[in-house]
């Protein structure tokens, strides 16, 4: 079945896009239209007119023609200061995925929060734009329509107000009808259409709030899991064991007729537990999994009503205490959802968590090129940021004058974001600590990431060590505090494999693989614990090595754990030389942390040093390069786990290449010219880059879209190729 690439794409405005306007503060990022009539208080800032498609000539003129790596990166860090919002961070579309809109609009149809107008024109307008070529929605946006996608944004567009008929509709209700209809949707889609009431509880596997009850030490407790999966059970399974059941109306009695092959009334639920289309399915049930559903399936049958009052207590001890820490952002858009559905049906429609959770509703709300979505979290605003800085000083941005007030800016809300303190009772939460730690979104977000922390440390350092002119410090004392996060994530203490200790996400490794053989998702591959990856050792050890080349702080335990880093990122190469990259598109990205990782620890071409994995690494990419001279995969690599080329290169794919081939300073200048070339090429005149196929993913089959990527990468590569060979005649004016 077709499907899309690339985007998103602009396409015709669902309300007049020159009322809205952008908010940042402290990260937070709200969209806000100002109604017909009303003077808008401002006009709209570069960045407003950029990400809605407007006109931004007046703003972001065009720049002299570049002839020159330096010259092109010159007007890439112009143009993308132009972009840095009021607060100092940079904002940016994190759509991609289509199973996150849907669930949201079910909640607020279920608890009456209202949508304005406008919101709603721009979420219809935004899954007309996503929908694919023959009709109906995928799990994201470059993936090809399923059960999941096709019934979820049907749902979706129903409860937004388009009636059966709409052309949009109709094709999606074909191919769905097509692909079986919505009984053969998978569970996280059974639970939704179980909450609105067009699909019974009867037709879903316990989902066993019991568990979360059981001794802390079996290994199947969900203490174990890795942090997304364990918050996405949590609710959810609070929702099954109170059975959390919208009230029937027309609309509902209506959607039960359209999104079924058969007539509701006949559908044997207790037989659709495990029916999953074909189209949908990613990682089949296990036999273990399906033992274990015949004996919790049949003790739901039985079950004790009071442990089951008991369970959903504790569940809801757990998630009070995660939107508090979280200020009901919670961590990430599913578990904020069903969390609010969850405190409403306890605590009322009044009650202050609830409507805290209402107002936090707009910070997952993104008004992008093609509408309005529901975000992959609450922004990726750190993540973004960090990487922006170091792109500008990669470029020795530091050095011109015209920078100083990004630079400054951005370290200011750099030290706005490490987490200060840890969440109370943390542990009793089965969190870690935090202090010190930097998130992925914001402050307000609070759940920390290794790689997000590694990152945003290099950041500070390179700041802090190249500008003179910043009007505020990071002090010695909190840097050491992101250097006790950082170690305390290391996998050392947990049993991992002493030949090499690789870091994983938001926690450590708390359980072992063979938990996977759970996984009851069907549609997302390795969710169930927190795997050790190369894209975040790597950071890790960046970050640690060049923390310790300027402190001394706790600098023996910081050469064991880049030592050891590095074994497991050796480890972990393929026999082709290759590495799987898990959060980007998909072996160039693992091959840039991989060779970033060889060059912080010493080891480049240069020094006369090369081990026989850089050689093959750097291999792997020379041989990949397309027969334009760049590097483009495509985003089913990350699926299948093998290599897949793209129509033609990719300015993101080229830049990561070519940021591994110069961290480790690979000798052929051929090579490296040719990946320049093609970067010279693609540049806007105004300093932007063209927006091609989708570069991030997560969990093996999501894609997802990171705006920064298009700017910052091409920019930082090529900034760095006209820092490292100023004598070439592609980098400099000789
Ligand atoms: C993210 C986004 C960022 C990403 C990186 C920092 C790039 C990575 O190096 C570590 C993992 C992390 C933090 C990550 C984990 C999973 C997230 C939160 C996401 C991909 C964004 C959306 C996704 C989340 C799980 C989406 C909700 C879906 C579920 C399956 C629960």
């Amino acid at each position: 079945m077709q499907r899309n690439r690339g985007g998103p794409y602009k396409t015709e405005a669902a309300t007049d896009l020159t009322r809205w306007r952008l908010t940042n503060v402290e990260g937070r990022q709200t969209w806000e239209y100002i109604p017909e009539g009303e003077a808008p208080k401002r006009p709209q800032t570069m960045l407003e007119k950029h990400v809605l498609g407007l006109d931004t000539s007046e703003f972001a003129p065009d720049l002299p023609t570049p002839s020159t790596a330096e010259e092109a990166a010159y007007n890439g860090l112009q143009f993308y200061s132009k972009l840095q919002a009021e607060d100092g961070h940079w904002a940016g579309d994190y759509g991609g995925p289509l199973f996150l809109t849907p669930g949201l609009v079910i909640v607020c149809y279920i608890t009456n929060t209202p949508f304005t107008d406008e919101q709603t024109k721009e979420m219809i307008r935004y899954l007309k734009s996503v929908e694919c070529p023959d009709g109906g929605w995928g799990l994201h946006t470059e993936g090809p329509p399923t059960v999941f996608g096709c019934a979820l944004n049907y749902i979706c567009l129903r409860l937004l107000g388009l009636p059966p008929d709409d052309p949009v509709l109709i094709r999606a209700r074909a191919l769905l009808h097509k692909l079986g209809g919505a009984t053969g949707i998978p569970s996280w889609g059974k639970f939704w259409l179980a909450v609105l009431n067009v699909y019974k509880w009867e037709g879903i596997h316990n989902l066993f709030p019991e568990i979360w009850t059981l001794p802390e030490w079996l290994p199947i407790h969900p203490s174990h899991m890795w942090c997304h999966c364990r918050q996405v059970y949590l609710p959810m399974a609070y929702c099954y064991g109170a059975r959390i059941t919208a009230k029937e109306t027309d609309l509902i009695r209506e959607l039960r007729e359209e999104i079924y092959v058969e007539s509701y009334d006949s559908i044997e639920w207790s037989k659709q537990r495990s029916n999953v289309a074909s189209a949908d399915l990613y990682s089949p049930h296990s036999w273990i999994l399906d033992t274990a559903y015949y004996f919790l399936d049949w003790y739901e049958m039985y079950h004790s009503k009071s442990w089951r009052q008991k369970s959903l207590d504790k569940i809801y001890e757990h998630i009070c205490a995660d939107d508090e820490f979280t200020k009901c952002i919670s961590i990430g858009p599913i578990s904020k959802t069903i969390q609010m559905l969850v405190r409403w049906h306890r605590d009322g429609p009044s009650h202050p968590v609830f409507l805290l959770h209402q107002d936090r509703v707009k910070d997952y709300l993104w008004l992008g090129l093609d509408g309005m979505k529901m975000t992959g979290t609450n922004g990726s605003q750190l993540w973004d940021t960090a990487f922006a800085i170091q792109m500008y000083m990669g470029c020795g941005a530091n050095k011109r004058k015209e920078f100083r007030d990004t630079l400054d800016n951005a370290h200011a809300w750099l030290k706005l974001t490490q987490i200060p303190e840890n969440p109370p009772e943390y542990s009793k939460f089965y969190r870690q600590m935090s202090r010190g730690g930097f998130p992925f979104s914001t402050k307000d977000c609070g759940w920390i990431v290794a790689d997000c922390t590694a990152d945003g440390l290099k950041a500070v350092l390179a700041l802090q060590e190249n500008c003179d002119f910043l009007s505020q410090e990071i002090p010695e004392e909190q840097l050491n505090q992101a250097i006790d996060v950082l170690l305390s994530m290391s996998n050392l203490l947990y049993g991992y494999s002493w030949v090499g200790m690789g870091y994983a996400t938001y926690e450590t490794k708390r359980g072992g693989k063979m938990l996977e053989m759970l996984n009851p998702s069907e549609v997302f591959g390795d969710i169930m614990i927190d795997y050790p990856y190369v894209e975040l050792t790597s950071s890790v050890i960046q970050a640690l090595k060049k923390f310790s080349n300027k402190h001394a702080y706790r600098n023996m335990e910081i050469l064991w754990t880049v030592h050891l880093g590095l074994q497991y990122i050796k480890r972990e190469q393929r026999k082709d030389g290759s590495w799987y990259g898990s959060w980007g598109v998909c072996f160039t990205y693992g091959a840039w942390f991989a060779l970033e990782a060889f060059a912080a620890m010493s080891f480049r071409y240069d020094y006369n040093n090369v081990t026989e994995e850089m050689k093959k690494g750097c291999q792997w990419l020379v041989d990949h390069r397309l027969h334009d001279g760049g590097w483009g995969e495509n985003f089913e690599a990350c699926e299948i786990k093998e290599y897949v080329p793209a129509k033609k290169s990719q300015t993101v794919n080229t830049a990561w290449a070519l940021m591994a081939l110069m961290a480790v300073r690979y000798p052929d200048m051929e090579v490296l010219e040719g990946g320049i070339k093609i970067l010279l090429k693609r540049q806007y005149s105004n300093g932007d880059f063209p927006q091609e196929n989708i570069m991030g993913v997560f969990n093996k089959s999501c894609a997802i879209h990171y705006e920064s990527y298009r700017n910052i990468f091409p920019v930082w590569a090529l900034g760095r190729f006209a820092e490292l060979y100023p004598d070439h005649r592609l980098a400099r004016k000789q």
